[in-house]
């Protein structure tokens, strides 16, 4: 495994059209940040960079719904934002935004660049226009089905169905996000970046030089993109919202969205650079320099084609050495979903668990989904707190903690002669590091943490194999060494910890009173925590989470799913004004069913032969996908019966069974026997 001196490592600049959610920390920001901590740990040099994405549609129609300005917007969830990722532990060493003056600046000079250049293609062409909103139809302003996979709700840049970006005029069957209508024609200028031309670098450099050391999953849709082939992409929009198009011809347009935020990524190590005095140019241009960009899968096409291109053209950028993308994280079954409110919100997840924070990392960094989408379930984070965190990582720190208190008065005593055992686990101790590094340089962030847990493991089982609460009461010398070596596992894990358990790597180190020890310290010093050495305060790293705890957050996602189908649920307006008269004009009476049975070849109908009192008549009644014939024989219902007689598929129906709704929208009859809750009455 190749690893450099220098690495820039980007997370996905976050939309600021509302706040994030677990599934933005499980994919990009917990495996960025463990990442970048585990190579600043390793003697990196590292600029990890995030920052908010403040442009494009989302955040405009966000601002037209609220009927505040875009700007408004982006302010309110940026510090909203930032304060999540500061909340998390998550140590950008810059988090900047897409309107900043350095970051304006530095995009539209990497347009004029490639303008320069030659390296757009200029030309008018027809675009989908709404003429009520008197607004082109690009990007989200448009919805319609993706000519690459058939999902109906693709939008105009990109489908999220199956990742392919697209012009919006190769939508089918497109229709204005605004107004619902369906698009005219209308011809504007805009920038084209032909991808095509870049097509034989991308083979040469993604197909023929990542194909080992790429995912899989990001490997594989690269390939088939660059295979299907790659045409030009429009790089500017007709939008008052975003960066000018600073060339001749351009006003009135702005920078698409997906040219000037991964530009962000620069503007925000400039940025950074500038405020620390250092140069942030080899960061973006020296060979010995990694770049690594932390995405979810929608990104990928952004990372990997267009970016890289769009490096590529300009010259004098060095290209990303890995784009680890990981798949989607799913809440108990279903999509994330920030308009159905399907998502657990990191402000809301803290006002909950507010000093959790490194169980959230550690539930999503388990169970993270590196290979496939992954469900994240209540019980299965409430598992790996008490079953893991508790019951292994703290419930050995805590009695390495306890008994070297009562034992020792808190100093790491002398250790006696060592056993096969305690040689061992010492040695044991100094294989970790590599173990873990080799998993986290794959980016298999769920691997290294279950080899971490591995080692807390050890330490419990050490502890409970050689039982020093027993020993004490016998061999006063042999406790002694026990204790030193557990110590020396707690030592290990105080450091290795940091990446993914920063709060508690933090506390431990409180609690075991040391900063020293390296990462590489961990496998190559013999002696972490000398004898001698007095300890820190104690306190217990973790809590038991109860099912109560749990129930809470089950009934928050149940009562958005109610809020959901009361939101979806369609109210139909009422009808005009009848007079009484009309009313009264109404016979209706109570009657029995008698018969019942399908009227042949349909599929809603039944025909009844039903007891009205005055006689017995055939009513065909639509109600055929609601009840089985057989169940409905003897039950009373309510029959307008003087409506006019009238024939359906050649049968005369000679009245009308009166029906209703339950709350939950089941159709049941108007029968004076039942109780049933009627929320308006139907005729069927
Ligand atoms: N803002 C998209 C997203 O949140 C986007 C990432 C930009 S990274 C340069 O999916
Ligand atoms: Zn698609």
């Amino acid at each position: 495994m190749s690893t450099a001196k220098r690495y820039t490592i980007t997370a996905a600049l976050p939309y600021t059209n509302g706040p994030i959610h677990i599934g933005h920390l499980a994919g990009v920001y917990v495996p960025a940040d463990i990442y970048a901590r585990y190579k600043r740990l390793t003697g990196h040099d590292v600029a990890f960079i995030c920052g908010s994405d403040e442009h494009g549609v989302p955040i405009t129609i966000k601002a037209k719904k609220e009927g505040v300005t875009p700007q408004d917007i982006v302010d309110k969830y940026h510090a909203i934002i930032k304060q999540s990722f500061e909340d998390f532990g998550i140590t950008f060493d810059n988090y900047s935004r897409t309107s900043a003056k350095i970051h304006h600046d530095t995009a539209s000079e990497f347009f004029k660049t490639l303008y320069d250049k030659n390296e757009f293609v200029e030309e008018v062409r027809e675009q989908l226009y709404d003429a009520d909103a008197k607004q082109f139809l690009a990007d989200r302003f448009v919805v319609g089905t993706c000519p690459k996979c058939g999902n109906e709700e693709s939008y105009g840049d990109q489908c999220e169905n199956c990742g392919t970006s697209h012009n919006a005029t190769d939508l089918i069957n497109p229709k204005s996000a605004i107004t619902g209508n369906a698009p005219s024609l209308k011809e504007t200028k805009h920038w084209y970046l032909p991808l095509n031309k870049h097509e034989e670098f991308l083979k040469e450099w993604i197909l023929k030089g990542h194909e080992k050391d790429w995912k899989p999953n990001v490997y594989g849709q690269v390939k088939s993109w660059i295979t299907d082939g790659l045409r030009p992409r429009a790089v500017t929009r007709d939008l008052d919202w975003g960066i000018p198009v600073p060339v001749e011809g351009g006003e009135g347009k702005v920078l698409y969205v997906w040219f000037d935020a991964p530009i962000g990524y620069i503007s925000a190590t400039k940025e950074w650079a500038a405020r620390e005095n250092k140069d942030w140019e080899p960061y973006w241009k020296n060979k010995d320099t990694k770049l690594v960009h932390f995405i979810g899968k929608d990104n990928i096409v952004f990372h990997c084609i267009i970016f890289p291109s769009m490096l590529k053209a300009e010259g004098s950028y060095i290209l990303p050495d890995n784009v680890p993308a990981n798949e989607f994280l799913n809440l108990e079954g279903n999509k994330l979903s920030t308009s159905k409110n399907w998502a657990v919100w990191l402000p809301e997840y803290l006002q909950d668990f507010p000093d959790k924070q490194d169980v959230l990392r550690y539930a999503l960094t388990a169970n993270a989904p590196e290979t496939k989408d992954n469900d994240f379930t209540w019980k299965d984070f409430q598992a790996r707190n008490n079953n893991e965190l508790v019951a292994i990582f703290g419930n050995f720190i805590n009695r390495v903690a306890v008994l070297t208190n009562k034992y020792y008065d808190g100093i790491v005593p002398e250790p006696n002669t060592l056993t096969t055992v305690d040689e061992e686990t010492l040695a044991a101790i100094k294989a970790y590091p590599s173990v873990i590094s080799s998993s986290l340089e794959r980016y298999r962030f769920r691997e290294a943490s279950q080899e971490l847990m591995n080692l807390a493991r050890l330490g419990n089982k050490y502890l409970a194999d050689e039982e020093p609460w027993k020993v004490i009461k016998v061999d006063e010398a042999r406790t002694q060494t026990i204790m030193y070596v557990a110590l020396q596992i707690a030592s290990a894990l105080a450091t290795l910890s940091e990446p993914f358990l920063p709060f508690t790597s933090a506390k431990l180190k409180t609690i075991l009173n040391t900063e020293e020890n390296s990462w590489e310290d961990i496998s190559t010093k013999t002696v972490l925590l000398p004898a001698g050495h007095q300890l820190g305060k104690s306190e217990l790293l973790f809590s038991k989470i109860e099912d109560s705890e749990i129930q809470i957050q089950l009934d928050k996602l149940e009562a958005s799913k109610k809020a959901n189908e009361a939101a979806n649920k369609v109210v139909e307006p009422q009808k005009d004004t009848i007079a009484f008269e009309d009313f009264t004009k109404l016979d209706i009476r109570v009657g029995t069913i008698l018969e019942a049975e399908k009227m042949p070849k349909t599929k809603k109908l039944l025909v009844l032969k039903v007891d009205t009192g005055i006689d017995t008549r055939t009513i065909v009644s639509g109600i055929a996908e609601s009840f089985k014939p057989e169940d409905i024989i003897g039950k009373k219902v309510t029959v307008l019966v003087n409506l006019a007689p009238r024939k359906l598929r050649g049968v005369e129906s000679q009245g009308m069974i009166l029906m209703t709704e339950t709350p939950e929208g089941k159709l049941v009859f108007v029968n004076p026997d039942d109780t049933n809750v009627s929320n308006g009455l139907h005729i069927s």
